[in-house]
């Protein structure tokens, strides 16, 4: 509809909206994703760094249990001891090598006997534990020592730098692993470092063990996160994207359809904004007001006062228009019943309807109501149909038409002559008046055939007993021909125009006897 209340300001909401809508779930949904991705992998990374902590603590019990069979033996000679530390590598596993001490000295071991080393209590961590990359039998290759003491003596056992390697490897093969004794460390490269091991880049978890001096730290090399995307979530994302889409469509949808003119129609009959105006029919001979057409008027926010041709299509075409005619039928009500004073008993009030109020009988009760306002017999209620389209004779619109004449509502048939509605027709529907189309009255004075046209048509309805009023006179010579025709009631321009409530019932108060209206400025502001 050409007449939607523009929305200039608001043109950037309506077009951003969709995309905001469609966006939304997708990012919403990358969130919680993104999110759930984090959880998985910090308590994944909890849980395999806890399992390594427990392995290393296992593997430290056998070295534990083998150091501290042999502390009774450290002082002893070596000869004597040395078988002894032999079964203790054979019986414990994880157990490489087993030696004794005395006084800061290493003096027998199970894979060398008798042997002279000095030994460091500063080494090990808490004097029990010591990562230590290579000894005299294998450098460069990590170990860990366990140290087991009794004042000045003890004994130390050892384990391959290889089982913890093969820990780390094994258990977080996805992960980032280092195991931690004081400032030493050792990740999955099985080479000692010093100092403090770089945190991982995600998910990064530092677990001690509650058991021996050291700790386990676990986490994440920064592409698992982007990997665990690809390979998780490409179905959801797709679903997501889907669904953002939808979501985006549908609001677009819905925005172009509070646009319609529908959704226009319907906002302005909510906001009152239809409006009666009245154009005067007058009687032969005195000229005097003997009834008014109403004509809506829309009282449009943006656009002013809109003529119904520019509407009234959407609104048939919807089927607004019977809403919209018992709005129009109820203000017509309320302006003119307190000035019923004014109207002449048997004062024609004409209303436009359409086929769609012959649908079933509630235009009936729209009658009643509106005759309720008025003093029996002070006001005729006319319908004009209009003859462009034709009305159905259905068994429901012949009840409806037979019941309007019961309560004294008569039935016009507007712009007569443009249609091809045929005498049984008029007769079927019982009409009252016709009401001759204005191109007829325009072509008085014209050829000898129009002429004739319009003579036949006054002609036919005296014949048929019908009513006449003929429509859209504009000048003197056509009121003096149709007088002189008989046609009963004219209306037109020369006349009045259609008028606003507040100017008809003034003029209806001030000269309700007068030939010619005065002429004040047009009362109606056209569009376009
Ligand atoms: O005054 P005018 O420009 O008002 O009217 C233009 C057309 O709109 C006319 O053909 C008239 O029949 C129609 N019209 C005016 N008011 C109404 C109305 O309330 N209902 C219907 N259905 N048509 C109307
Ligand atoms: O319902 P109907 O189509 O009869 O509505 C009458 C239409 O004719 C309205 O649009 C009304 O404004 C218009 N009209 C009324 N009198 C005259 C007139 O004298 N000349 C012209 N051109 N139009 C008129
Ligand atoms: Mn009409």
């Amino acid at each position: 509809m050409p007449l939607t209340a523009k929305r200039h300001a608001s043109l950037s909401w309506r077009t951003l909206l969709p995309w905001v809508v469609g966006v939304l779930p997708v990012v919403c949904g990358m969130a919680v994703m993104n999110w759930q991705v984090e959880r998985e992998m910090q308590a994944s990374s909890q849980a395999t760094t806890r399992q390594v902590v427990e392995h290393v603590e296992r593997m430290l019990d056998n070295l534990s249990k083998a150091a501290n069979a042999l502390l009774p033996l450290a002082g002893n000679p070596c000869d004597q001891a040395q078988l002894m530390l032999r079964a203790q590598v054979t019986r414990n596993a994880f157990v490489r090598s087993t030696s004794l001490f005395r006084r800061n000295n290493l003096y027998c071991s199970s894979l060398f006997g008798a042997f002279e080393e000095p030994v460091n209590p500063g080494d090990y961590v808490d004097g029990q534990l010591w990562l230590m990359d290579g000894n005299s039998v294998t450098p460069g290759h990590p170990l860990l020592v366990y140290r087991a003491s009794d004042a000045d003596r003890g004994a130390i056992s050892t384990v391959d730098g290889d089982h913890l390697l093969t820990a780390l490897r094994l258990i977080g093969p996805d992960e980032v692993l280092q195991i931690r004794v004081g400032n030493a460390w050792m990740g999955q490269d099985g080479i000692v470092h010093k100092g403090v091991p770089p945190a991982a880049a995600s998910a990064n978890v530092l677990l001690g063990s509650t058991r021996y001096p050291f700790s386990v730290q676990g986490g994440y090399a920064a592409d698992h996160q982007r990997q665990l995307w690809r390979s998780h979530y490409p179905a959801l994302l797709g679903l997501l994207l889907i669904l953002g889409a939808v979501a985006g469509l549908v609001c677009r949808w819905q925005i172009r359809r509070a646009g319609s003119p529908r959704a226009e129609l319907q906002r302005a009959l909510e906001a009152d904004e239809f409006l009666p105006y009245f154009q005067p029919v007058v009687r032969k001979g005195d000229y005097r007001w003997a009834g008014a057409e109403v004509l809506m008027r829309w009282n449009h926010p943006q656009e002013g006062l809109v003529r119904p041709d520019l509407f009234i299509p959407y609104a048939e075409h919807s089927g607004q228009i019977v809403a919209m005619t018992r709005a129009l039928l109820m203000h017509t009500a309320q302006h003119l019943a307190p000035y019923a004073g004014l109207l002449e008993d048997g004062f024609h009030i004409g209303v436009n309807i359409t086929a769609d109020h012959c649908r079933d009988l509630s235009l009936l009760d729209d009658c009643r109501t509106f005759l309720q306002h008025f003093p029996p017999g002070r006001v005729v209620l006319t319908l004009e149909l209009t003859e462009r389209k034709l009305i159905e004779a259905t068994p429901t619109t012949l009840e409806l038409f037979e019941k309007l004449h019961e309560i004294g509502v008569m039935i016009a048939l507007d712009d007569f002559g443009t249609g091809q509605s045929s005498l049984n027709y008029l007769r079927q529907f019982k009409v009252d008046y016709l009401k001759i189309d204005q191109s007829f009255v325009a072509m008085i004075g014209g050829d000898a055939l129009s002429v004739h046209i319009l003579e036949t048509i006054i002609e036919l309805s005296a014949k048929l007993g019908l009513g006449i009023v003929a429509e859209g006179v504009e000048t003197d010579t056509q009121r003096d021909y149709l007088a002189r025709h008989g046609v009963e009631y004219q209306q037109g321009y020369l006349f009045a125009r259609p008028m606003p409530a507040a100017q008809f019932l003034e003029a209806l108060a001030t000269r309700p006897g007068a030939l010619r209206l005065p002429q004040a400025a047009p009362p109606e502001i056209m569009r376009g």
